[in-house]
């Protein structure tokens, strides 16, 4: 099969911001559409995601450039190639020839690789988990999101993500307990006259006296729902801690106080002891490996510890941190590294080193729901792709429902 057409085009994303969008045409006639999701909350490490930057479209935010790099550069280098994953990523990479893709963009340049792996699943008439599966498919345990705070909401809580996660038996049973957990918690924070706006991954965005209030209110809904806490449902935090860090003073901004990070420590500690949390992603900020490490030797065998600006889904940083014994999970966002085939690798050396991995979606997303079909076909434990609402989120948990009707039959 030979690549026939190559087309991308700008679409908006779930908070109404450019993305790219990509068509690829093989000579089989098959054509497949991919886009890409975009952060808020990014690394510094992240692979480059190419902007206008023209205030006068979209505050900046247009990625017309981004488009014409895959409609004029990328386009010509790959018609008539021969598809293959690696040696497209391959072309993409050298055509690109920077370390961190600010040349093409990683957005212009996932848009390409994704529509490339669809087609080929397509190809072959799988579906794109079954295609992507080396041996074991598995169905994903959801971590959903269902208080936002940081810089996901307008509002006063300093933690960006307070996640549920079920681990009852099968994804109908999961994603139905995450839902109801999630009604449940809007009919308490009602109650108490909290706001029930929601944020940008879904999750309500109340302004609570303190990160402990919103932990308290999830307990209770957990209870309210029916389920256990701790047994049937556990809690996961993303601290995104690099947003909450003053570079100036060496220290983070929680619940209104300052403190260093051995102080922050002693606070996850006393949060460990109180709610039934299994997983804290970036509990400091990016370049704090040392705190990682110590973090890890600490609880590293009671709770998950993930890397996501820390590790930027990219085989380098995830090295340094299993050289070090720090962190002992990590996060995976495609557009976070530009291409399959690099986040492939990203993967094997995460699984080569019983480091946990989580599949992630960005706080701005579009419909496109690969991260379900990776999640299940690479055997990834764990999958965070929001709340129980906004379509975006939503369509990633239908396409978990479908997956896993049809591995039943
Ligand atoms: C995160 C992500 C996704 P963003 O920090 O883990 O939840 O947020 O896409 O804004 O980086
Ligand atoms: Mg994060």
């Amino acid at each position: 099969m030979l690549i026939k057409e190559v087309h991308a085009r700008e679409i908006l994303d779930s908070r109404g911001n450019p993305t790219v969008e990509v068509d690829m045409t093989l000579d089989n006639n098959i054509t497949r559409t991919a886009s890409v999701p975009s952060g808020a909350s990014t690394g510094s490490r992240e692979a480059l995601e190419l902007r206008d930057n023209d205030p006068k479209r979209y505050n900046g935010k247009g990625v017309l450039n981004a488009v014409k790099n895959v409609n004029e550069v990328i386009r010509p280098a790959l018609l008539g190639k021969k598809v293959d994953q690696a040696t497209i990523d391959k072309i993409l990479i050298e055509l690109d020839g920077t370390e961190n893709k600010s040349n093409l963009g990683a957005n212009a340049m996932l848009g390409v690789s994704l529509a490339c792996l669809k087609c080929l699943a397509a190809s072959e008439n799988k579906e794109l988990f079954e295609y992507v599966s080396s041996k074991s498919v598995s169905l994903p345990i959801p971590m959903i999101n269902i208080i936002n705070g940081g810089k996901h909401a307008v509002n006063n809580i300093d933690i960006q993500e307070f996640m549920i996660v079920p681990v009852v038996k099968t994804m109908h049973e999961r994603i139905r307990a995450g839902a109801e957990v999630f009604h449940e918690l809007k009919k308490l924070l009602v109650k108490n006259n909290f706001s029930v706006g929601v944020g940008d991954e879904g999750g309500f965005a109340p302004n609570l006296e303190n990160n402990a209030m919103a932990l308290e209110f999830i307990v209770e809904a957990i209870k309210k729902a029916g389920y256990k806490p701790g047994e049937d449902v556990f809690i996961a935090l993303d601290v995104a801690a690099s947003e909450t860090y003053n570079k100036e003073t060496g220290t983070y901004s929680i619940d209104g106080r300052n403190l260093t990070s051995k102080e922050l420590i002693e606070y996850y500690q006393e949060l460990l002891n109180r709610y039934p949390i299994l997983s804290i992603e970036d509990p400091f900020f990016e370049d704090d490996f040392e705190s990682l490490k110590e973090f890890t030797s600490l609880v590293g065998d009671k709770i998950m510890i993930v890397g996501d600006d820390y590790f930027v889904t990219n085989e380098k940083y995830l090295q340094k941190g299993i050289d070090m014994n720090a962190g002992n999970a990590i996060l995976l966002k495609a557009n976070q590294i530009g291409t399959v085939t690099e986040m492939t690798k990203t993967i094997l050396l995460a699984k080569k080193h019983n480091y946990k991995t989580i599949i992630s979606h960005r706080s701005g997303e579009t419909e496109d729901t690969f991260i379900a079909d990776l999640a299940v076909g690479m055997a990834i434990p764990f999958i965070k792709t929001g709340s129980m609402c906004r379509g975006e989120r939503i369509a990633k948990y239908n396409r978990l429902l479908r997956i896993e009707e049809k591995l039943k039959k």
